[in-house]
């Protein structure tokens, strides 16, 4: 499977080439001679097309049903379904996640289909009592308009799945721009929403970079929230970008998340947990483990058997079906995470596996980087505050669980936090005092479902969650309704007050 693709961008139910005939690629990164896809290299004056269609289509969109809109998303349900197979190829080819991860990412927006198809009967609000008599009231959602979706490659079904779906069943029309890296992944689940039978412009595709295409969006007075999942720096930019412009915005950025092991742990758990948390989708996860916090009593046991499960660790492409770890993204990447091995190592950690990029003559053509365990982080170190998103675990030792807990908070992120122990009144305490929107006791940081909330605390967010019942609120606005059926006037505060 080597041909490349052409990708074309969709407004108004139809795929179009963008204005300028400026393209862009995505590459397959275990192989970077390998052009998975051309997409067009849009601009403003494509973004204003699909603006004023996914306008248009939000004028009647709104106003079908919400269980007749969920019959929509029930149908793209279906689809991906049907699809899960061709679009999980795909993803590995052009995103690098092994197999068996790319069919995890969309069984994800499978899930994410059903729940908020089901949503489409609830969309629940409150009825309540008045102080007034003959009175009635009630809170209602609406929808807020037009969304512009800006997602990330690293899940590139799942993400945009778990934004437009609630926001399509909530009644809102949408502009999807995704990531450069993964614009072919994009393409099919777009095809797979224009076969489900949505009506034209409630669904518009804008390929291109962050540059042109993601500032226009912001900058568009048209476009009413913006829901953004990538960097912090990004995020910062799009929220104040964003704030000017006064829309609506839910932001969903970096993390710097740790596992904490204590000396009473399970340890064979929590290190299938470690090995899965830092280094699954080569530790490209906004909820990867990047800082394993270690009692002092088991880290010299515990960091060998890692050590040692670590080097066991098959590094690979994706289509291989014995690859564990695959490639990062793209040479950029590749070259962030080289970059930090160069910070770390002048931080005085040291490298107790891994650091380098593999020597195998068949790993040559694509973004590889070995496994790697940093030994010696202090919590002051850069590598352990910043967020690298690659294979990269550094180790932390402490004496006690509140050193652990103060550890772990001590971090400008907080998405996912976890910790291995068999105490549980340290649990419920970890539960208590871990400043972070998702915890995990006895389980690694990845592994949210999407019928809970996710997000997360301090610079990760902006208050927002996403899945679950919370993505509702990000995508609907409250409207509260009084009725007064007394057919005179009534003062509220007065009349029922002598
Ligand atoms: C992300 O990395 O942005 O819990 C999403 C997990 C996945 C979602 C990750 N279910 O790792």
């Amino acid at each position: 499977m080597t041909e490349t693709l052409t990708c074309l961008n969709y407004i108004n139910g139809e795929w179009k080439p963008a204005r300028s005939p400026a393209t862009l690629e995505s590459r397959n990164p275990a192989n970077w001679n390998e052009v998975v896809a051309t997409l067009p290299r849009s601009d403003a004056a494509d973004v204003e097309i699909a603006v004023n269609a996914a306008h248009q289509a939000y004028r009647t969109w709104r106003l079908v049903p919400a269980p007749a809109r969920a019959e929509f998303i029930y149908r793209i349900g279906e689809l991906l379904g049907q699809k899960k197979e061709e679009l999980a190829q795909l993803m590995s080819r052009e995103m690098g996640k092994p197999l068996t991860e790319s069919r995890g990412d969309v069984q994800e927006a499978i899930d994410c289909a059903f729940y908020y198809a089901g949503e489409g009967r609830r969309l629940f609000g409150q009825t309540t009592t008045s102080e007034l008599s003959n009175k009635f009231a009630m809170t209602v959602r609406m929808p807020i308009g037009v969304c512009a979706l800006i997602t990330p490659w690293n899940f590139p079904v799942a993400i945009p799945c778990w934004k437009a779906l609630p926001a399509l069943v909530c009644g809102n029309t949408i502009i999807f721009k995704p990531a450069k890296d993964t614009s072919a992944c994009a393409n099919l689940l777009v095809q797979i929403f224009h076969e489900a039978g949505l009506p034209a412009g409630v669904v518009n595709l804008i390929h291109g970079s962050g540059q042109e295409v993601g500032r226009a969006l912001l900058e568009h007075p048209g476009i009413d929230l913006v829901s953004f999942t990538g960097s912090s720096e990004t995020g910062a930019e799009v929220a104040s970008t964003c704030g000017r412009t006064h829309k609506r915005v839910c932001l969903e950025m970096g993390g710097k998340n740790a596992q904490v092991v204590m000396e009473d742990a399970d340890l064979e758990l929590a290190l299938e947990g470690a090995l899965w948390g830092a280094f699954g989708t080569t530790g490209q996860r906004c909820t990867a483990t990047s800082r394993l916090i270690l009692h002092r009593d088991i880290k010299a046991e515990f960091t060998a058997k890692l050590v040692e499960r670590t080097r066991q660790l098959r590094l690979g492409a994706a289509i291989d079906p014995q690859t564990q770890i695959g490639p990062l993204v793209n040479p950029a990447q590749l070259k962030r995470v080289i970059d930090y091995l160069e910070v770390a190592r002048s931080e005085g950690a040291k490298v107790l596996i891994g650091g380098e990029v593999p020597k195998d003559e068949t790993l040559q053509h694509g973004s590889f980087f070995l496994p790697t365990i940093l030994d010696g982080v202090t919590p002051q170190m850069r590598v352990a505050r910043e967020e690298i998103f690659g294979p990269v675990l550094s180790l932390i030792e402490v004496n006690s669980f509140q050193e652990a807990i103060a550890v772990l908070n001590d971090t400008p992120y907080g998405l996912s936090s976890s910790i291995y122990t068999r105490d549980v009144n340290l649990a419920f305490q970890a539960m208590r005092d871990i400043e972070a929107g998702i915890t995990y006791i006895n389980g690694p940081t990845i592994g949210a479902e999407v019928h809970l909330p996710f997000g997360g605390v301090k610079q990760t967010g902006n208050g927002h969650r996403e899945a679950g019942s919370t993505a509702l609120d990000i995508f609907t606005e409250w409207k509260t309704v009084y009725v007064d059926f007394s057919g005179q006037l009534q003062r509220a505060q007065i009349d029922n007050r002598s």
